[in-house]
């Protein structure tokens, strides 16, 4: 199915229940496209979403406020200026693939009750690494469940370092980002980042069996929205949370890319110092 599509159409579909089967959907990626699901099933099977907007006039965007969304893989691109979101306020999300190009948009408000699960995360980066789409989380979870031995850790702990933007802003760049973090006026909370399946070895985070209500292995990359410090993701700071940071401002990680939220840098700058103590103080 094909919404749009040319500059000057403008193309809407409400999908209010029943069941919609296709092989794939595609809006975009030129004229204006929007996808209203308040409710039914759209169901891609073996396909997938690809919501594109490749030129400056462009705007696609799939609003799932109800019912659900099932696809095998799920493709947000931007180009040229162009608008092209996922807004995802209720209802429920089932993708293996989620790739995020160019300057792509994925916002998840679903007021804290969702985890985005997905088995791939892609969003794309310039030449200086730097993420150029964005994934809001604002109050709500993100699993990227991998298959053994392909953690993807690293490159999500890029995308929130991004997201985070210490030093020019507070939760406010590009990659994966909250924008109930950044709104929060007590400044308490952010996005933390661990390996379910303890790669430090240590026993102090991970070993999770579900998050939040989530059913999660122990091969999967877990952000959380959650308190500054609270490191094991129970949602509190309590002395748990200072044990973690404690052990590793002693015995810190001997490499650079294994220092994350899960082992006290809170911050994402790569070291465990007074920096991170504040921020979870
Ligand atoms: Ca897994
Ligand atoms: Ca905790
Ligand atoms: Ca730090």
């Amino acid at each position: 199915m094909y919404l749009a599509g040319t500059a000057a159409s403008l193309a809407t579909y409400n999908l209010e229940g029943g069941t919609l089967t296709t092989e794939m959907e595609c809006l975009g990626p030129r004229g204006t496209a929007r996808f209203n699901q308040t409710g039914g099933s759209n169901l891609m099977g073996e396909g997938g979403l690809s919501i594109s907007a490749l030129e400056e006039e462009a705007s696609s965007v799939y609003a799932l406020s109800g019912g659900l969304l099932s696809a095998s893989y799920l493709y947000v691109t931007a180009e040229a200026g162009g608008q092209a979101a996922l807004e995802w306020t209720g209802g429920s999300l089932g993708t293996a693939q989620v790739g995020i190009l160019g300057t792509g948009r994925i916002r998840v408000d679903c007021g804290g009750s969702a985890a985005l699960v997905t088995t791939l995360l892609f969003i794309e980066e310039d030449e200086e690494e730097v993420p150029t789409g964005r994934l809001d989380l604002t109050e709500n979870n993100l699993v990227v469940d991998y298959a053994e031995g392909q953690s993807p850790l690293v490159q999500v702990c890029n995308w929130i370092r991004a997201g985070y933007n210490r030093g020019a802003g507070y939760w406010d760049g590009p990659g994966i980002t909250s924008t109930a973090a950044a709104e929060d006026p007590d400044a308490l909370t952010a996005l933390g980042v661990i390996d379910n399946s303890d790669p430090l070895g240590d026993g102090l985070v991970g070993g999770l069996t579900e998050l939040e209500g989530v059913s999660v292995d122990l091969t999967s990359v877990l952000v959380k929205y959650t308190y500054w410090g609270d490191m094991n993701f129970d949602g509190q700071v309590t002395f748990d949370d200072y044990d973690v940071i404690d052990y590793y401002y002693w015995f810190p990680p001997e490499n650079e890319d294994d220092f994350g939220w899960w082992c006290g840098d809170l911050d994402y700058d790569k070291n465990i110092d007074f920096d991170d103590y504040d921020l979870i103080d």
